[in-house]
């Protein structure tokens, strides 16, 4: 039996390899002049999805040294302006890592006026306070002349008709690039927030269901 309990260990760790959870985060872009939520916590390989609500918006990726202004091979949605509601498009983007994401909208004036966010903000240091601050002291804002670094993902009537039932990845979705082809019609599961909310739980509980099982293996590899 003592042989066994390598064994053991490898099977009841084996699903946490296999669910490698990756997460989505949904922020939304305006109404108001302002991202919510302006600040997200991610790990690599989750999904940003942004919500599109009327008035003349878009996201766009910046560094914090300079605010207003794309950042190199940073991401850009282009303006995605819906006439009443969420618009059907969404944007997605691929976290890559933990490294801080600044963003901003770049419609004239609403850099300066506070509508920027952040993905994964430093501890200490820099802080969207003082990115906003320092948005709010440049003059004019540059939008990038293409989109770039996510998927549009489209899906009919309101979010809340979404009832997705599993995490489709961006990669199954529609997909653009390099132009600002707006995608509809077809219903594609998107990831929302209850499907990520679920698989965090089921996450935890998987976790703590193996942690259970692991401890009983070695009591009994013990014996
Ligand atoms: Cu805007």
């Amino acid at each position: 039996m003592r042989h066994a309990t390598p064994i053991s260990f490898f099977l009841f760790f084996l699903p946490l390899t296999v669910l490698s959870i990756s997460i989505n985060h949904d922020i939304t872009v305006g109404p108001a002049l302002s991202f919510s939520p302006n600040t997200t916590s991610a790990s690599a390989g989750d999904t940003l999805t942004f919500h599109f609500f009327p008035g003349k918006h878009n996201v766009a990726q910046s560094s914090f040294s300079t605010p207003c202004a794309p950042s190199p091979n940073g991401f850009y949605s282009g303006f995605i302006v819906p006439d009443s509601g969420e618009d059907a498009t969404k944007f997605v983007v691929t976290v890559n890592d933990t490294q801080p994401i600044w963003f901003y909208c770049s419609e004239v004036m609403h850099c300066q006026l506070g509508m920027v966010g952040v993905v994964n903000p430093p501890i200490s240091g820099d802080t969207l306070a003082s990115y906003a601050l320092a948005a709010s002291k440049t003059t004019d804002s540059t939008t990038p002349a293409n989109v770039a670094g996510g998927v549009f993902s489209s899906v009919n009537g309101p979010p809340s008709a979404s009832t997705s039932t599993s995490a489709s990845p961006p990669t199954s979705t529609t997909t653009s690039t390099g132009t600002e082809t707006k995608t509809s019609g077809t219903s594609t599961p998107t990831q929302s927030t209850s499907a990520g909310v679920v698989l965090v739980s089921g996450n935890v509980f998987l976790n703590g269901m193996s942690a259970v099982v692991a401890v009983a293996a070695i009591w009994a590899g013990l014996i």
